[in-house]
């Protein structure tokens, strides 16, 4: 059946001719979206442009009253660290005052940051934890 066209002549069940209007299709303005493709069995691929994301490292800081072992515990619960990684991390941040637990996109960066802070406050513990742009 067309849609949208000139009424269409059918037969009607007792013989008797009958036409029938079909209701208009709303017509679209300006130039059809696909390029006039529709049915050619063609298509157009555009290429999609990425981008690299801004990505952030997320540091601790030494400090003099901090337990080594509540470090240790920030780096595996927060950063996925195994023990022996998280050590080393540890130990490093205490000897040269300052290290990389991991690099984040903007919002995961600012997560971590925001919960090793919390951990620490709620400890009273005064590790700072802040993140700097790669
Ligand atoms: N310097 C702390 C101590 O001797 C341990 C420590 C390590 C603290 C790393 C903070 O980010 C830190 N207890």
């Amino acid at each position: 059946m067309r849609i949208g066209t000139a009424p269409e002549r059918s037969a009607h069940p007792h013989g008797i001719a009958a036409t029938v209007a079909m209701a208009d299709r709303p017509k679209r303005a300006g130039p059809p979206a696909d390029g006039g493709r529709e049915g050619t069995g063609t298509a157009v691929l555009t290429r999609t442009r990425t981008r690299k994301p801004n990505l952030y490292r997320v540091l601790l800081l030494n400090d003099d009253y901090t337990p080594m072992e509540f470090v240790v515990h920030v780096l595996e619960r927060f950063f996925n660290k195994d023990r022996a990684e998280a050590t080393r991390i540890m130990m490093h941040v205490h000897q040269n005052g300052v290290g990389e637990c991991g690099v984040f996109t903007y919002e995961v960066a600012e997560t971590k940051v925001t919960l090793v802070m919390d951990l620490a406050r709620k400890h009273m513990h005064p590790l700072q934890c802040v993140m700097e742009k790669k």
